[in-house]
């Protein structure tokens, strides 16, 4: 089994509200085609511009604070944002003939600290053994430090990768893998392979290799220390035509941790 992190970057325009890459999912899609149903996958895809704009309208990662009336109802819109993302995700995927089925994160998982700490995995292993392709997302969901919060993709990929043991992880992002600083920087390298030893030299000099260790790619990264204990994983581009393959296969492409 392996688990695949769709970027919200790589479906979505982060700078364009309710912005949908139609054109690369369909890719994506015929790349699965090719390996299902020998292999089975599950998904699971971020909040591009569906999600973040209303998770930060409402300030939902404050929690049930001050006007809660007003932040009930925010919780609600961001979630409702979040499924129609997931349902044109889903509409191209059964247009493809592959049998992608839909799961709500926040009716699955209860988190604490922005972690999962409660969540089911029996209904989504029945699933993938009947040959469905569970589609999950990052999500709203119930907190149990501050009644409500934002789980982000990574994080769901991260429990799934501890609870499920696949053989593969691969997250798709806008930019080709790892890089020794942030990629727009002038002169940023593409690391091939890294291990555990070099992803927490990377976390603990920001400054020296330009990784953002609050933003999106220190999570991703500290995640996949924890997850490259059991299951190979890759960094890769998913705008980029042939590199799913490429990973899925074993091939070298993106980056690659080696443990
Ligand atoms: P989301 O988590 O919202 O689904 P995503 O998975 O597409 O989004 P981001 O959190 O946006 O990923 O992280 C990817 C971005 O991180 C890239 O677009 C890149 O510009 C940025 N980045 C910063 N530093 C690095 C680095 N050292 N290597 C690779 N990407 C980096
Ligand atoms: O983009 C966030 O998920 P992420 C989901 O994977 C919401 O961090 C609702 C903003």
């Amino acid at each position: 089994m392996i688990i695949i992190k769709l970027g919200g970057s790589v479906i979505s325009d982060k700078t364009v509200p309710y912005s949908f890459n139609r054109e690369v999912l369909e890719n994506i899609a015929e790349e699965l085609s090719r390996f299902y149903p020998e292999e089975s996958f599950i998904l699971v895809h971020g909040g591009g511009s569906f999600g973040h704009p209303n998770a930060r309208k409402y300030r939902i990662r404050e929690g049930l604070t001050g006007d809660v009336e007003r932040k009930r109802i925010g919780f609600s819109k961001t979630h409702q944002a979040m499924l129609k993302l997931n349902d044109l995700i889903i509409q191209v995927f059964l247009e493809k003939r592959l049998p992608a089925y839909s799961v709500s994160s926040s009716s699955m998982f209860l988190i604490e600290n922005g972690h999962v700490v409660y969540g089911d995995v029996e209904v989504l292993r029945k699933l993938f053994e009947n040959g469905f392709i569970p589609i999950l997302f990052g999500d709203t969901a119930i907190a149990l430090d501050k009644g409500i919060d934002i789980l982000s993709g990574d994080q769901i990929v991260s429990y799934l990768a501890k609870m499920l043991k696949p053989s593969k992880v691969i997250f798709m992002m806008d930019v080709d893998g790892i890089y020794d600083r942030n990629p727009k920087e002038k002169d940023a390298k593409l690391i091939e392979e890294l291990n555990a030893e070099e992803i927490r030299h990377l976390l603990k000099s920001p400054e020296s290799a330009g990784i953002d260790v609050t933003g999106g790619i220190g999570n991703k990264l500290r995640e996949a220390l924890k997850i490259a204990k059991h299951s190979e994983v890759y960094f890769i581009n998913g705008k980029v035509r042939g590199n799913l393959s490429r990973a899925i296969r074993g091939e070298k492409v993106g980056t690659r941790l080696r443990f």
